[in-house]
């Protein structure tokens, strides 16, 4: 069993709405165990145009697929939730991001793990603080001084 996080964002469509019903399909995910869920929170969109505000969570599971399949399910997930990638960082109805796996590095063509930008995000650190508090990354850091030195964004609990 590895212990996972995942970084659950919409801004489409009923996000709060999807990001439930992305929690009933991860629970659904062979050899795996939905552990906890941060609470939901609102964020201010990072990326290009006028977007919607965000809705964040962040999910931790166990699990005994490895890495890639587990990526497999978690972009099924997306596709089943109408998914289109057209615009990068564009308005999504559902983003699911590995953030940690174990403790393990992953650098291959379909996945980086820890998730690289996971570090300058406080609407992934924040609800990631609230499920594992005293977590480090695989390289060292501390999830609590990684969010203190993090810029803030409109962020607020649902
Ligand atoms: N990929 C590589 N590593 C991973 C990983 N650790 N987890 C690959 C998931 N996927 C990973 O992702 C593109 C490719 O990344 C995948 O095919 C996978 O093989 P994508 O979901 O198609 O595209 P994307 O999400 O638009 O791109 P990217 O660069 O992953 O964006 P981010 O960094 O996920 O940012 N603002 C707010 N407030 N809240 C948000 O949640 N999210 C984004 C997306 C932008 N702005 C946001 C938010
Ligand atoms: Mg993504």
């Amino acid at each position: 069993m590895t212990r996972c996080f995942i970084g659950l964002g919409s801004n489409l469509e009923d996000p709060a709405g999807q990001l439930r019903s992305a929690l009933s399909a991860i629970k659904a995910l062979p050899r795996t165990t939905l552990v906890n869920c941060s609470s939901f929170y609102s964020s201010a969109p990072i990326g290009p145009g006028e977007q919607p505000d965000y809705v964040n969570a962040v999910a931790e599971l166990d699990t005994q697929l490895e890495p890639l399949a587990l990526l497999d399910g978690l972009q099924a997930i997306e596709q089943q939730h109408g998914r289109e990638r057209s615009v990068r960082w564009g308005a999504r109805t559902l983003d699911l991001d590995i953030l940690l796996f174990g403790s393990e590095t992953i650098d291959s063509p379909r996945l980086t793990v820890p998730h690289p930008r996971m570090a300058e995000r406080n609407f992934v650190l924040e609800p990631l603080a609230e499920l594992a508090p005293a977590l480090e990354l695989p390289d060292g850091n501390k999830l609590a001084v990684l969010l203190q030195g993090c810029p803030p964004n409109r962020l607020h609990k649902l």
